[in-house]
């Protein structure tokens, strides 16, 4: 019988192997011996209330299987949507609401670990939320930022305060379909409320509620979070960075930071180099405190101060097996509870740091963001009395990918124009001249029932040979990111002769390294922004851009597509539907959803199909937009892009400008 590949990562496979051979099992192992229940798999069981669990199968199960309380398969299979997206959104937003709260503390001057650290991405936040900040004292007008963002959450009428970064027309269907997000916490309630026994019945109608819930995620709590997070520690600006198991060192304290959260993170950074941790590590027989990241508190760090990632959230069982890591802290979301149990084999204190998330097996040190530099120490010097108790136990493996992460929307524009000329305008062109074919969102988790980030790796190589540009955020970052495919020489090597030539005339690898899950929200930006600049489509919708999750498993992942769909972005998901079951909701989720948004949601398991689907809706938005024919090598007219050396010029111009600070962040 021929090997199953766990994983395409080949160091992640090695050390799944050393596993198996001594007896440890992972996820990869559960996901092979617990087979999904078909049932549940599709979106056929309900279980709302206790007359159930009802399953609706048999044949004709869409026209004739009822629950007890006489629910159709439709029915329970939009509530179960709903429901999945209802719960991403409560999670991107809960995370959102700690970095608003944080934002109000550092503001009013009770967390004095923090600080404002981009005051120009402060202003242009408060500009779009017609706060007056000329001439206020900074933390005045953070105060008002965060009093603004924190109403978003429980607002009972009108609108979030960022549905107006969107396109006018884009605005209009959501206003026509009655999708405007109110607040934040009300579209989560009123989904549960919808879904409880005997209330919303009818598919097409919670489903619609279903996009108004996302958009309060997409338009609200991934955008709040993503712009409270610049603002605190900095807009992203490019970086280099490493990838992979080969991150950790061997003669090091490492302590790897786990989950989703920034604040805590980013105070383990800061102190990591004080000499009186380095010497505390030194004391401990080791040469210094090297920190790592997994999953998305990895990206937020790596986008920000370009530390290492050992990878997307498949890896972090695995990270614990090679036997380096000496602690790890784990925050919110994406934290396998296996993590506990895998690690009493090796010597890694597992250490929960939220207090909404604890653990049993771990060990929990309270995050207060009032000592938030003390909790940061406390934790390091866990790891480094840890140290000492390292074996030789473990899959040491030494294998790392180099690569360029941290662009942010601001860079992107920035990148082409510099900046006095900052602007969409050369991505546009390229769009229309057919140099670039579309752009691509490569998102979402990497899942241990496929060959892991095996998907990621297939589309992320076929979309930049098809001259497509990738946007990835996420796990979809990472396992780009662990293959090496985060570097300039991959347009070089792989990319198609249009992304090629866009790519090194203005410096940039062809798969643009976006930052978090919540960073999301940064694609909306730039689509925003590409509909403002004319040329191409004058709304979200109709773009020559897709989304796509290959080995999506979380509900935050559904709520993002949600939110793109609604937003006007087709979106294609991996593996099986979780509501396949029924036709109708299907059918509402494609056909319905592009006729009203110009967006939908997929669901396709098979890569190619992926591909051929992804490449067809950017073909056919080419050929709605009136745009010459993609053809690879044969290029329009359009305007000459920014080279690197123009693009010094206008900087040393800049320079001569006093009071303008540099790039890192507020672009205009
Ligand atoms: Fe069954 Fe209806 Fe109860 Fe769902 S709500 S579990 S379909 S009885
Ligand atoms: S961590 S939501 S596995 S992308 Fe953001 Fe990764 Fe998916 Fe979690």
């Amino acid at each position: 019988m021929s090997k199953v590949i766990k994983s395409a990562s080949d160091s992640a496979e090695e050390i799944i192997e050393w596993g198996e051979s001594h007896d440890i099992d992972t996820c990869f192992e559960r996901a092979e011996k617990l087979k999904q229940c078909p049932v549940g798999e599709t979106g056929a069981c309900c279980k709302v209330c206790h007359m159930g669990p009802c399953r609706l199968i048999g044949k004709n199960a869409e026209e004739e299987a009822r629950g007890v309380c006489g629910a159709t398969l439709p029915t329970v299979a939009a509530r179960n949507m709903l429901r999945m997206i209802a719960a991403g959104t409560a999670a991107h937003s809960d995370h959102a609401r700690d970095m608003a709260m944080t934002l109000l503390a550092v503001a009013e001057g009770e967390a004095k670990d923090f600080k404002i650290t981009d005051v120009k991405k402060l202003y242009r936040v408060a500009g779009i939320l017609e706060i007056e900040f000329e001439g206020r004292p900074v933390n005045d007008v953070a105060k008002d930022v965060a009093t603004m963002f924190i109403e978003d959450f429980g607002r009972q009428k009108g609108a979030i305060n960022y549905c107006k970064r969107a396109p006018k027309k884009t605005q209009e269907r959501w206003e026509k379909w009655d999708i405007t997000p109110r607040g934040i916490d009300r579209e989560v309630v009123e989904a549960l409320h919808r879904t409880n026994i005997g209330v919303d019945h009818e598919p097409d109608h919670l489903l619609t509620h279903g996009l108004k819930v996302a958009l309060a995620d997409g338009w609200g709590g991934c955008m709040i979070s993503t712009d409270i997070t610049d603002i605190l520690f900095g807009t992203p600006r490019p970086i280099k960075a490493e990838a992979s198991f080969g991150i950790f060192k061997e003669d090091e304290v490492n302590l790897i930071v786990h989950g989703h959260e920034p604040t805590l993170a980013e105070m383990i950074v800061d102190v990591s180099s004080e000499p009186e941790m380095v010497e505390y590590a030194g004391s401990k027989g080791a040469k210094g405190i090297n920190i790592g990241g997994m999953c998305c508190t990895a990206n937020e760090i790596l986008m920000r101060h370009g530390i290492p990632t050992a990878g997307g959230f498949t890896n972090q069982e695995l990270g614990i097996m090679t036997g380096l890591i000496d602690a790890m802290t784990v925050d919110v979301q994406c934290i396998m509870p296996a993590i506990a149990e895998v690690s009493k084999k090796f010597h890694t204190k597992v250490i929960t740091t939220s207090e909404k998330a604890k653990m049993p097996g771990a060990v929990h040190v309270q995050y207060d963001e009032h000592r938030a530099k003390e909790t940061a120490r406390e934790i390091i010097r866990m790891a480094c009395d840890n140290y000492p108790n390292r074996t030789t136990e473990g899959s040491h493996i030494s294998q790392k990918a180099p690569l360029i992460g941290g662009f942010s929307h601001e860079y992107i524009e920035y990148m082409q124009g510099g900046k006095w000329r900052a602007s969409f305008r050369p991505l546009n062109d390229a769009i229309m001249a057919g140099r670039i074919r579309g752009v691509v969102g490569l998102a979402g988790c990497d899942n241990p029932r496929v060959a892991s980030t095996g998907i990621h790796k297939y589309l992320a190589l076929e979309l930049i040979k098809n001259d497509v540009l990738i946007c990835s955020t996420g796990c979809g970052s990472a396992a780009c990111a662990t293959a090496s495919y985060l570097t300039p020489e991959m347009a070089l090597e792989n990319a198609g002769p249009g992304l090629r030539e866009v790519c090194e005339a203005i410096g940039i690898p062809p798969i643009l390294h976006l930052g978090a899950c919540v960073d999301n929200s940064r694609i909306l930006t730039i689509a925003s922004a590409m509909a403002h600049e004319g040329g191409l489509s004058d709304e979200i919708g109709g773009m020559p851009a897709v989304g796509i999750a290959p080995e999506w498993m979380s509900e935050k992942a559904i709520a993002i597509g949600a939110y793109f769909a609604a937003s006007g972005v087709p979106c294609i998901f991996g593996g099986e539907s979780p509501v396949g079951a029924s036709k109708e909701v299907t059918k509402i989720m494609t056909d319905v959803w592009f006729e009203r948004f110009m967006g939908a949601l997929h669901f396709e398991p098979d890569p190619e199909k992926m591909l051929a689907l992804a490449l067809d809706y950017i073909d056919k938005a080419r050929g709605n937009l009136k745009l010459r024919k993609y053809e690879p090598g044969k290029f329009g007219a359009e305007r000459v892009l920014m080279d690197m050396a123009a693009r010094r010029e206008i900087e040393k111009a800049a320079a001569a400008h006093a009071g303008v600070g540099g790039i890192n962040g507020s672009g205009n």
